[in-house]
């Protein structure tokens, strides 16, 4: 072929070879190499791209199960649907067609790889609101650990489901029970929240005097809860003491395990109802009137086994202080004589302090740390670092407690509810958690000595406030209202209320 002149362009190219005159057998010849080539070229392409989807839809999937022999919780691994991809797939489609979303659904129902129960929240959800994506992930599984480990224990499991996009069951809790209101969702509510400062509760001229005791009785009436600033515990004893219980819940489960013992040490999975577990580890120590820490720690924390000890018997007295403190301010805020409740707590009172530790959930929206409860004790005193994660409930809403710096927590039980004739409310709390931060509280449950009658005064009996509680020890109503814990704030009008049809005193 001539090329005509240097100054042809590519166009001009291309117009010549189509003008050529070929002969119609290499024409149809050059059309169906054409045409077998797209084909081969369309089918490995289309072959590459099914294969490399398989390769991302499949993977392995750890998968708890109780080791028969040793009793314990194992993982192993099992090859299934990558259901992190049809995550997002789903989050894709299921915002503007939720129907595709829920015959998706469906398709990874009949794999086998979600549970009925999943199915039905998440369709459930899908249906009404389209899709939330929390619920949505719950029924999604968690990316395979390297190594089988004992997965009852909450520390063990929040590591190995570190970014993980499901929960074993167990800890999903039910519906009506999830958080509504995250671990930092504070409100006006929350700045509503008491803050009492002790500063002058003993210096003060007499009306700061009685202004700090207005100020608690109210608190005791209206919220059940309280923080209060200036109590005089040092900040540093305040900081040891977080630390080194960090320290402990951080070593690992085995050597925390050797802390366990029951009802009190450590407990790194707490069920309080079948098949319903809480996000938490726990140590905790008897402080009076016979303290177990030294047995609790004997043959564990090696390297701060006495620093730790030492920190914890300084921090109880202390507390305790604190606490007759503020049994007396409560006690003139109903005008009763100031040591009406601090006389029984002088001698042999009853007390157990608890490490609580969160570790991070990776669903903090489907789980709890603590379930909703009252305390059964008189006044409980938290001390917790700045995460944040409890929640108080009033007049029937959940409210976030912001960690104030050096504050203590205060907050009534059941025993002073029903001690006070019903004028203080015991408030309903639990604790809520997050999927970054570890969070530590120590928590000081006070009570008198156990012989201690809780008898409502007369002065809080009148024709507006009927006696409503019997007579009580703490020794009489501690191993009763055990069985209750954990279920909302019902312990006390079961057991110790007068007109209560099931159990009138015997
Ligand atoms: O850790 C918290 O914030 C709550 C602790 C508590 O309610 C408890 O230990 O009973």
């Amino acid at each position: 072929m001539n090329v005509p002149n240097s100054r042809k362009t590519c166009n001009d190219h291309f117009l010549l070879i189509n003008q050529e005159k070929w002969p119609t057998s290499i024409s149809t010849s050059v059309y169906v190499a054409g045409l077998a080539y797209c084909f081969i070229g369309l089918t490995i392409a289309s072959s590459l791209f099914m294969n490399a989807l398989e390769t991302i839809m499949k993977q392995t999937r750890m998968v708890t199960q109780k080791d028969p022999l040793s009793g314990l919780q194992v993982a192993r691994r099992e090859r299934v649907w990558n259901l992190a991809v049809a995550d997002v797939t789903l989050l894709a489609l299921g915002t503007s067609f939720p129907q595709i979303s829920l015959a998706l659904i469906d398709a990874f129902k009949n794999l086998g790889q979600l549970s009925d129960s999943d199915l039905h929240q998440s369709q459930r959800k899908m249906g009404e609101h389209g899709i939330w994506r929390e619920q949505m992930t719950g029924v999604l599984v968690a990316p395979t650990p390297r190594r089988a480990v004992n997965l009852d224990n909450v520390g063990n499991l929040s590591v190995a489901l570190k970014n993980a996009v499901a929960i074993p069951d167990a800890y999903v809790q039910p519906e009506g029970l999830r958080p509504d209101v995250p671990y930092d969702g504070y409100s006006e509510e929350t700045d509503q929240i008491p803050v009492v400062d002790l500063h002058n509760s003993n210096t003060g001229t007499v009306e700061e005097r009685q202004r700090i005791i207005s100020d608690i009785g109210c608190a005791c009436k209206e919220w059940g809860f309280l923080q209060v600033l200036n109590h005089g515990v040092p900040d540093r004893l305040m900081q040891r003491l977080t630390d080194l219980g960090t320290r402990f819940f951080q070593m690992p489960a085995a050597e925390k395990e050797k802390a366990a013992f029951g009802q009190v040490g450590y407990e790194g999975r707490h069920v309080y109802m079948p098949e319903r577990v809480q996000w938490v580890e726990t140590l905790a120590l008897v402080t009076g009137p016979d303290p177990n820490l030294e047995d609790i720690l004997r043959v564990t924390c090696a390297d701060y086994r006495e620093e730790f000890i030492a920190t914890v018997n300084e921090y109880i007295q202390e507390i305790q202080r604190v606490g007759l403190v503020l049994l007396e301010l409560m006690a003139e805020s109903l005008a009763l004589e100031k040591s009406f409740f601090s006389q029984h707590f002088e001698k042999n009172s009853t007390s157990v302090t608890r490490f609580n530790y969160y570790p991070p959930c990776p669903l903090p929206s489907v789980a709890l740390g603590l379930f909703p409860h009252a305390d059964p004790n008189c006044i409980t005193i938290l001390n917790q670092d700045d995460i944040g994660g409890l929640q108080i409930r009033k007049d029937g809403r959940w409210i976030s407690v912001r960690p104030l710096k050096d504050t203590l927590v205060v907050n009534v039980g059941d025993s002073l509810q029903a001690w006070t004739n019903g004028h203080f409310k015991s408030v309903e709390h639990r604790a809520v958690l997050n999927s970054v931060k570890p969070r530590l509280s120590v928590v000081f449950f006070y009570s008198p000595y156990a012989q201690a009658a809780m008898a409502p005064p007369l002065k809080l009996v009148d024709e507006c406030h009927p006696l409503l509680y019997r007579p009580f020890t703490w020794a009489e109503y501690f191993p009763r209202m055990q069985k209750k814990r954990m279920e909302g704030k019902v312990g006390i009008d079961t057991f110790m209320r007068l007109d209560h049809k099931e159990d009138s005193p015997t």
